[in-house]
Parts: C-alpha cells; sequence; structure tokens
C-alpha cells in the first residue's frame, strides 16, 4: 500500500465508493487530504472552498478543535457504554439540549446513526404509535415524488427516487403512497424564496384520504425542502396545507429535517422557519457537525406519551447497539455550543440577502433553466445535454473542483450549502466560480 498522498490505481481497487461511479472515479480520482474552516485541501496542496458544508453536515466549518477534542477526552474517559437498559449522562444532556432548541411540544429524543436510520425509526415509531393507542389498522404511510429519505428499505419506500424503484421494486415497504411533488419550472422558475404557486398540491391527500380511510392511514413524511433531488423548496402554504390535513384525520406528519436541521434555512430547524409543527422531526448530519456519525428523531410529547401508557415493559422494541454513543454525543454537545455562541443556528438568515442576489445574477447565464434558494441553501437547474441527462451537471461540478470550488451535483441541477461560517467574500467566490464555468460551456 502506497502513503495516502501517492495512491496508485492498484490501491483504490478494494474500496466499493457509495453513490459514485467507480470506474470513472477510479480512471480520475479527486481525493482530499485535510480540512480546516471553509476550506479542503487535496493530497497534492490544492485549497478548495467547501460550497457544501461537506455533505450538508459540516455546518460550523472544518476542523473546530472544541469537537476534536470533546470527542477525544469522551472516548478516554467513557469509550463505549450499552445504551440498553443503561445511561451515561452526556446522552441526557445531549437529548435536553435538543429540546431546547427543538419547535416547542417536541420534547423527547431518540438516538440513531444516521438520516436513513432517523426515517426508519420515525416510520416505525407511527406504526407502533398507533397500535399503541387500539389504532393498528393505521398502517399506511405516504411519501412524496422526489424525496430523498436515505437508503433502508423504509426510507426508500417513502422515497420518491425513481432509480430505488426501479431497482429494489419487489422489495419495498408494502402500503405505501406518494403525493406529488411540487417541483414546477413553468410558473416558479426563478422564485426568490418560497415560491408562489403550488400549496394545492397538498390537497392531494385529501385525496389519498378519501381512497384509502383515514383509519388506515399511519403518517406522512416530506423534507421541509427537498435537498437531494435538487433543492425544492416548497410552494408558500403548502407545508401549513399538509399539517391541516394532517391534524383533521389524526395521520402523523413528520419532517425529515436530515438537510434543513441546524441552521440551514435561517432558523434552527425549518419548522420553526416555516411556522409548522409537525410530530415527529428526523435529524443527523449538522447534529455533529459530520465529526461523528449521529442521527436522531425529535418526537412530541403526544406520541411519547402513547408509548408509556401501554403495559410495563419494553415500550419500543427498537434500538442500534451505537445509539447515542459516547463519541457522537460529546461531539453533538460541543457542535451545539459553537452554534448557540457563534449565532449560526440564525446566521443564514442575515446571510441570505446577498446569497440570494449573487444567486440570481447568474440567471442570463448560459443553459440556466432555474435558480431557486432559501437560506443558505440554492438550486441551480441546468438545461441537459441532449441524449446525456446528467451530463452538464457533473462537468460543471468538475470544473468548479479544478478551478477550487466542492460544490453538489444532481443529475443537471448543482446544489449548495455552505458551512454557515461562511464570509461574504466567500459567496462571492463561489458564484464567480459558477459564472466562469458556466461562460465556459
Ligand atoms: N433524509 C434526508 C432528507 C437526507 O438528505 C438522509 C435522510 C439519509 O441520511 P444518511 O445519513 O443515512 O445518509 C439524507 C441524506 C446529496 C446527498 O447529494 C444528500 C444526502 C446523502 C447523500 C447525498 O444531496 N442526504
Amino acid at each position: 500500500m502506497s502513503h495516502a498522498n501517492t495512491l496508485t490505481r492498484e490501491d483504490l481497487e478494494a474500496l466499493w465508493l457509495p453513490f459514485t461511479s467507480n470506474r470513472q472515479f477510479k480512471a480520475s480520482p479527486r481525493l482530499l487530504a485535510r480540512a480546516s474552516g471553509m476550506h479542503y485541501w487535496t493530497p497534492d496542496g490544492r485549497q478548495i472552498l467547501d460550497a457544501v458544508a461537506g455533505l450538508w453536515c459540516v455546518n460550523a466549518g472544518h476542523g473546530r478543535r472544541e469537537i476534536t477534542q470533546a470527542v477525544a477526552g469522551q472516548l478516554e474517559t467513557l469509550d463505549y457504554a450499552p445504551p440498553f437498559q443503561m445511561g451515561h449522562p452526556p446522552a441526557f444532556v445531549l437529548a435536553n439540549e435538543l429540546v431546547r432548541i427543538a419547535p416547542a411540544g417536541l420534547d423527547h429524543v431518540f438516538f440513531t446513526n444516521s438520516g436513513s436510520e432517523s426515517v426508519d425509526t420515525a416510520l416505525k415509531i407511527a406504526l407502533a404509535y398507533h397500535r399503541a393507542r387500539g389504532a393498528g389498522t393505521r398502517t399506511r404511510l405516504i411519501g412524496r415524488e422526489r424525496a430523498y429519505h436515505g437508503v433502508g428499505f423504509g426510507g426508500i419506500s417513502v422515497g420518491g427516487i425513481p432509480t430505488n424503484r426501479r431497482t429494489w421494486s419487489a422489495s419495498l415497504v408494502p402500503g405505501v403512497d406518494h403525493l406529488p411533488h411540487t417541483h414546477d419550472l413553468e410558473r416558479n422558475a426563478f422564485s426568490r424564496g418560497a415560491p408562489a404557486y403550488g400549496a394545492e398540491r397538498a390537497d392531494e391527500l385529501e385525496r389519498l384520504v378519501a381512497l384509502h380511510d383515514a383509519s388506515n392511514i399511519a403518517a406522512v413524511i416530506v423534507e421541509p425542502i427537498a435537498g437531494s433531488t435538487g433543492v425544492l423548496v416548497p410552494p408558500r402554504g403548502y407545508l401549513q396545507r399538509l399539517r391541516e390535513i394532517c391534524t383533521r384525520h389524526g395521520i402523523l406528519l413528520i419532517f425529515d429535517e436530515v438537510i434543513t436541521g441546524f441552521g440551514r434555512t435561517g432558523a434552527p430547524f425549518a419548522a420553526q422557519e416555516f411556522g409548522v409543527q409537525p410530530d415527529m422531526i428526523t435529524l443527523a448530519k449538522g447534529l455533529t457537525n459530520g465529526c461523528v456519525p449521529m442521527g436522531a428523531v425529535l418526537v412530541s410529547k403526544a406520541v411519547y406519551e402513547a408509548f408509556m401508557q401501554g403495559p410495563e415493559g419494553i415500550e419500543l422494541f427498537h434500538g442500534y447497539t451505537y445509539s447515542a454513543h459516547p463519541s457522537a454525543c460529546a461531539a453533538g454537545l460541543a457542535s451545539l455550543d459553537i452554534y448557540r455562541r457563534e449565532g449560526l443556528l440564525t446566521r443564514a438568515k442575515s446571510l441570505a440577502p446577498q446569497w440570494e442576489e449573487a444567486a440570481h445574477g447568474l440567471r442570463e447565464l448560459p443553459h440556466v433553466l432555474d435558480i431557486r434558494n432559501y437560506g443558505l441553501i440554492l438550486g441551480l437547474e441546468l438545461a441537459g445535454e441532449s441524449g446525456r441527462p446528467g451530463a452538464r451537471g457533473f462537468e460543471v461540478y468538475r470544473r468548479c473542483f479544478e478551478r477550487g470550488v466542492l460544490v453538489r451535483q444532481s443529475g443537471d441541477i448543482i446544489a449548495l450549502s455552505p458551512p454557515l461560517i461562511i464570509e461574504p467574500a466567500q459567496i462571492e467566490q463561489i458564484f464567480e466560480t459558477l459564472r466562469a464555468v458556466l461562460r465556459e460551456r
């Protein structure tokens, strides 16, 4: 094995990279060697501005000593503790800290190790909740087209990604319906913030209730802003309407805030930003600033209490070896501390006007079909090359990397979500780079 900085083609072979074109990558790999603040460095010393916070997770920027020291200290003090029928203090402290910043009424926390696990956990809680209340016929789950809820069988079932549904079609969880997505270029292209049109798409839920009867429906899960499938911002009034319909029919509403959580929209959680109260929120990513894998489900008092009314014994037959792992709890506590001290959970709000202005300045460039933004999130939709879907998006991604800016590509859509510590000059650098790359083509 060669030194990490001089990997040969052969050294690349054993690793099967996730969500990656392995053959293409191994033919021309992109490697990162270290990171600090807003930047990565490649093994040959090139500085890369991180415009995606790693993968929507490094909200306080890279290499934060407070976090690495807290994790090291925790591992030296208590490296591991079994989470079943046992506890350790940082787990309780972190749960309390999360409840403190969560929307009022979401008073309980179940820990997982990833967004995918958080989603599957929330879906299982929803089903078990109805059963605990004697409403065991409520088994149907409702997701949405173009939704990404991770890679578990539950998540890909309520998700709305055609590739998942094609590849694993016979193994998806039964009894799932999908709401239509809200993406509407015709009416909403170049919206600034929440688009004006499309709230009525929430009414599709009424249609599903009429079809199946509410007594068979357990929960609806949506990302407040869909991230992975290209940054789809909810039309004004849409989430409110979903909430009203769920409430009217006793259906639980789950917000998947794996991406929108921890300040991305300008408030701690999108639920607060949009003024809509879900029954559960799924979290991961920014929870530990990306340093240690961890996820969580925030649960309403009503849902939690329903479990506590049942017979004595284990109330929820669910959990992970690494639920509330001490190192993750330490990373979570240190991250929340930084977020609070540096005002990062609301900083996106003050930067959003500059972000929006700079983003919409790309409007007249070649191939630009849409620009959509919210908080410190951007979706830049490009016209695909004919017969080669995703090729233009990948080329823009590749060229930005060559010019020292890391962006994220989803088909022909470029997504941006920088660390929330970003400075105005770095916002300019991101958009100047995109401008130069788009002009080249
Ligand atoms: N829910 C949402 C809304 C997500 O965005 C997950 C669940 C799953 O989280 P884990 O931790 O299991 O990966 C996610 C993950 C992208 C991209 O390119 C986004 C995610 C993952 C990979 C790529 O935007 N989000």
